[in-house]
């Protein structure tokens, strides 16, 4: 593949397989259609950029029927509202903010009791439609060049730009700064969360890689990817949101002083070979015994006679279940609250997704917590479950 930054041939260095549309939940009268592609990834490091070799088009990821609900997590709410209160460090009254990948408005709520200056762009016309619903201006659109064009009152006058877990998903990073350019004043801000590098090899927790995932970023390769458009990582601050992400503060160049963060996590990234491709060849290694250790559990919990379901159809787990081939042979179903995927079954496992009367009416001896990143605030709501929990990350 060439990096779709610089154009620059990168080998991967390693694959999961066949892979499924990671949110493609799935009929049975569709089973025989289904997509796959070949997930590989790779490392630039010129830029420090961990990517997909390839990935399905983005219109076939986010579309009419997109199910992820950012609003499905009671936490992730309280956080986009501190979130909101943080970025409002960056606006005077009558400033004009963009929400790049708006999903259902969960984050932009926020702001529309105090300004009419904001808009959503999500191309997902089932998430965008709830944001409507509840008054947050939302373009059905991706957020490119040429969807912002007719933008006249938002051209070079935006204060704040703002996404979160979106940037990593966008193939075309190129044209998502030259978008970012066009829109954003000249002492605007680009504040944005996206899953970090550096707890996804921590974590071991590989299943942040997926169709969606295009990138993992470091505050090596933000800072080096943004430098190219003159613009400038002013701050960082880690968040604990999805297993460990980063809040990246971005800037026109020369516009304030770096903080001192911005020094010390790319120092700390240094010292962990987070720039260079090492990391990742350990990375390797840790995804490969990570995967024999969770199979083996499984099948050995199975063959002593235990029952197991899984908890949350995640993204997340549709690369844990192909790339370890965990099928109902080990998993009898997943629960889940989104109503869009319960009754369909999970992309390429066919494992079925119920809902959570399911779950409490056919209690199982051991539940794989697939969205071990809320693993707080389900363990609360499940305190009466008298199983196990399991999953490939420590819980
Ligand atoms: O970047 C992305 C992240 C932020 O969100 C996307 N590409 C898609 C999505 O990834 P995910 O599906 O792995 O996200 P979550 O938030 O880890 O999991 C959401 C799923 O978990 C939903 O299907 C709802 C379900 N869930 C549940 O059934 N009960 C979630 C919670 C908190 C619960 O209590």
């Amino acid at each position: 593949m060439n990096c779709k930054i610089t154009g620059k041939k990168i080998n991967p260095f390693m694959s999961f397989g066949k892979m499924p549309i990671a949110n493609g939940f799935i009929e049975k009268k569709d089973f025989r259609d289904e997509f796959f592609f070949n997930m590989e990834v790779g490392f630039n490091e010129d830029i420090s950029l961990f990517q997909l070799n390839d990935h399905p088009k983005p219109e076939k990821m986010f579309n009419k029927d997109y199910p992820f609900f950012t609003g499905s997590s009671e936490y992730m709410k309280k956080h986009f509202k501190e979130y909101a209160n943080f970025v409002k460090n960056y606006l005077n009254s009558n400033s004009k903010i963009i929400e790049i990948g708006s999903n259902d408005g969960t984050f932009l709520k926020n702001f529309i009791t105090q300004t009419n200056n904001v808009i959503g762009f999500e191309p997902s016309e089932s998430v965008a439609n709830v944001a409507k619903k509840s008054n947050v201006p939302t373009i059905t659109k991706f957020f490119n060049k040429s969807n912002v064009k007719d933008l006249n009152k938002y051209l070079g006058q935006t204060d704040l730009i703002c996404a979160s877990n979106v940037i990593c998903h966008v193939p075309n990073l190129n044209d998502l700064i030259e978008t970012i350019d066009l829109l954003l004043s000249s002492n605007g801000t680009f504040v944005f969360e996206e899953p970090y590098l550096g707890s996804m090899f921590e974590k071991i927790s590989y299943d942040q890689i997926y169709d969606e995932h295009i990138y993992m970023f470091s505050a090596s390769s933000i800072s080096k990817i943004f430098k190219r458009f003159d613009f400038e990582l002013v701050d960082v601050f880690p968040q604990i949101t999805h297993g460990g992400s980063m809040r990246y503060i971005v800037k026109r160049k020369g516009k304030i002083n770096i903080s001192s963060n911005v020094e010390k996590i790319i120092e700390t990234e240094k010292k962990k070979d987070l720039d260079k491709i090492n990391s990742c060849l350990n990375f390797k290694k840790n995804c490969e015994n990570s995967k024999s250790k969770i199979l083996k559990k499984l099948i050995d919990l199975k063959n002593l006679g235990n029952s197991i379901c899984g908890y949350a159809a995640t993204s997340k787990s549709t690369t844990i279940l192909n790339y370890c081939n965990i099928d109902t042979q080990l998993i009898d179903y997943i629960c889940d609250t989104t109503k869009e995927k319960i009754g369909k079954f999970s992309p390429g496992m066919h494992i079925p997704i119920v809902d959570m009367k399911h779950f409490y009416n056919n209690v199982t001896d051991y539940v794989y917590l697939f969205a071990w990143n809320h693993k707080e605030e389900i363990l609360k709501k499940e305190k009466d479950y008298k199983g196990k929990w399991i999953s490939h990350v420590e819980l």
